[in-house]
């Protein structure tokens, strides 16, 4: 195995899929992609209404906090600073709380959810995420762990204190940045 650019991780040819709460099932008609908490305007799109958005498309390592790494992956979707635009989260807010069909549940801090890279991802090598790999919708932020990735995302809160997801309750980092090492809390 080659050993990849981010410490402490080596790469493999695949993704490893994970559910640790199963696969949900997914009605696209009913699904609707909510943002609300510290914000001024509460955000409610269908799929539909996601598609329209404009995207962007990056080619990018994905690592897991378990050691491995998948080279120069193709992501497509809607940069997360736009639903910050839209919605005008408050000044105070600090942390972002991403909800999911299957109930999974994580946290990233306001700061990496803005980065220009942070991504609601649609499309994922040039089609439609897989349902295994989240679809309709995940999150995608390349400096952090992929556990920081909610698949099958529904919900985005904009929270002024910290709060645990999935993970984080389990010994995971609040921030999970990758070059930094960040797999577990210390304190
Ligand atoms: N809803 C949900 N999202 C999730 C997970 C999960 O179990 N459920 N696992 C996380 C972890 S630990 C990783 S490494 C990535 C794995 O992405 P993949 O299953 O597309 O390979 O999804 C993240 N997002
Ligand atoms: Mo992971």
């Amino acid at each position: 195995m080659e050993e990849a650019d981010a410490p402490g991780q080596r790469y493999i040819p695949n993704f490893v899929i994970y559910m640790a709460l199963g696969k949900p099932k997914v009605d696209i008609n009913k699904y609707r992609f909510i943002v609300d908490g510290r914000v001024e305007n509460e955000l409610k799109l269908s799929y539909e209404e996601l598609k329209a958005l404009p995207m962007k498309r990056i080619i990018t390592d994905f690592h897991c906090v378990t050691g491995w790494s998948v080279k120069e992956v193709e992501w497509e979707g809607v940069q997360l600073n736009r639903f910050a635009e839209m919605a005008k989260p408050m000044e105070d807010v600090e942390w972002v709380y991403f909800t999911s069909l299957d109930g999974y549940t994580t946290v990233v801090a306001f700061e990496d959810f803005m980065h220009e890279d942070s991504l609601l991802v649609l499309k994922m090598n040039g089609s439609p995420l897989p349902i295994e790999h989240g679809y309709p919708a995940r999150i995608f932020i390349p400096h952090l762990y992929g556990w920081k990735g909610a698949k099958w995302v529904y919900k985005i809160t904009f929270l002024d204190e910290y709060r645990d997801g999935y993970w984080e309750a389990l010994g995971y980092s609040q921030r999970g940045r990758v070059f930094l090492e960040e797999r577990f809390k210390t304190i």
